[in-house]
């Protein structure tokens, strides 16, 4: 199998850190490209031209981060990221596309500085901004610590919540949510999550 991917793509994130999670690197070739190139083998694998891509040993595709942890989690009972029971399973989806939604925003950002200054929409980035700031505030009133189960909702909010101090660090959530900054510290020491850590 083959997954595109970008070093600072927080949704490749999810699927790297799922590969290492269920010892899957032996099967899976890592292949870095940027998006924005428009290369011929991403676009060949995802028509939307975004990553993560996998490409599966029988030459068919998936896109979509998701799609693709789910499916890599399929491939080996080793260390279950994804809940079976009904409860538990849409409980750690909401948290997951919580984090998802944490992602999204915060790359509209991302996006919207990278034109021209007087091309901006500052209203724009304030709204995706605000939407940032009280989902971690209601992600924070769940009270995730170190005992709460290691799953594809937290693996999610660790790789947001890394993203956001990356990308937007003037947003500076940790001070007011002291609880959550501690159990991110606590998850960035993991050994998948050092291996993936974005680069500047
Ligand atoms: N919802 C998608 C988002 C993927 C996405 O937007 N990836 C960005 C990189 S962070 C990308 O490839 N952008 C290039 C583009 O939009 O053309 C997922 O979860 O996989």
């Amino acid at each position: 199998m083959k997954l595109f991917y970008s070093p600072n793509s927080p949704y490749a994130r999810k699927c790297r850190i799922v590969i290492l999670e269920k010892e899957l690197e032996d099967r899976v070739e890592l292949i870095s490209l940027m998006p924005s190139d428009n290369p011929p083998e991403l676009i060949a694998a995802n028509p939307l031209g975004t990553v993560p891509a996998l490409v599966i040993d029988n030459g068919s595709s998936f896109c979509e981060s998701p799609i693709i942890c789910e499916y890599l989690d399929s491939l080996s009972i080793k260390n279950p990221l994804f809940p079976v029971k009904k409860d538990e399973r849409f409980k750690i989806l909401s948290l997951a596309a919580l984090a998802d939604g944490i992602m999204d925003a915060s790359v509209a950002c991302v996006m919207e500085g990278r034109r021209p200054e007087d091309k901006r929409y500052d209203v724009w980035v304030k709204r995706k901004e605000k939407a940032i700031v009280r989902t971690i505030d209601a992600v924070a009133s769940q009270n995730i610590d170190e005992n709460t189960t290691f799953n594809i909702g937290t693996i999610n909010m660790a790789i947001a919540l890394s993203y956001v101090d990356f990308r937007l660090p003037h947003l500076d959530w940790r001070k007011e949510y002291k609880n959550l900054s501690n159990w991110l510290e606590y998850m960035n020491k993991k050994p998948s999550m050092i291996a993936t850590a974005p680069v500047l």
